[in-house]
């Protein structure tokens, strides 16, 4: 697939990272490029505009965008252009400490308060809203949009429905020859 990047993943803050790089690695294994960048709605406002222009300048198809808290990012962004804008939600993690710990922080209202803000943008400009963290399923939307005019991500596409297909199957057999007790001993140890 070309090198030109047509999908943007901006997110509002180094601590939306880690979620977002869910998004990435479906991307990176469709062979999908993408460009990402940190844009703050809040502390950043200039840039919104600019990279607005600067995503459809670039030729992006598609603007994955996360945000937690008030999260106005994707929304904002939406209302600077005419690229389509999927927007998560970002139960924020806090993964800015210099020194790595798995201790999380999370938004006031368990991320409910970024799905509600990005989901019930106002008539006239539209943000296409995945579940609370669900980065990967934004990517997969944003493969789903590129498929229309690309028969190469639309073939991966139907692969990726496959294997999860067959994977559901495998596990079920295995279900069935071991019974439910042993499977969930096995599956859960
Ligand atoms: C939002 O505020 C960001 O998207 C992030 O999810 C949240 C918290 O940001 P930090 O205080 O961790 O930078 O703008």
């Amino acid at each position: 697939m070309a090198s030109k990047k047509i999908v943007g993943i901006i997110m509002g803050s180094s601590s939306d990272s880690r979620v977002m790089h869910d998004a990435a690695k479906i991307l990176d294994q469709f062979k999908v490029p993408h460009e990402d960048q940190i844009i703050s709605a809040h502390r950043t406002p200039s840039r919104l505009d600019t990279y607005a222009k600067h995503a459809e300048m670039s030729g992006f198809k598609v603007i994955i965008a996360g945000a937690g808290g008030a999260a106005h990012l994707p929304g904002m962004i939406a209302s600077h252009t005419m690229i389509p804008v999927i927007g998560v939600p970002i139960l924020v993690y806090n993964d800015k400490q210099l020194k790595k710990s798995n201790s999380t922080k999370f938004s006031a209202f368990g991320g409910l308060d970024s799905l509600l803000s990005i989901s019930e943008m106002p008539t006239g400009s539209p943000v296409v809203t995945v579940g609370i963290n669900k980065a990967a399923n934004a990517a997969i939307y944003a493969l789903k949009i590129l498929a229309n005019e690309n028969s190469t991500i639309k073939r991966k596409l139907k692969n990726h429905k496959f294997e999860q297909h067959s994977g559901v199957i495998i596990e079920s057999d295995e279900l069935k020859k071991r019974g439910l007790s042993e499977f969930v001993k096995k599956k859960f140890k």
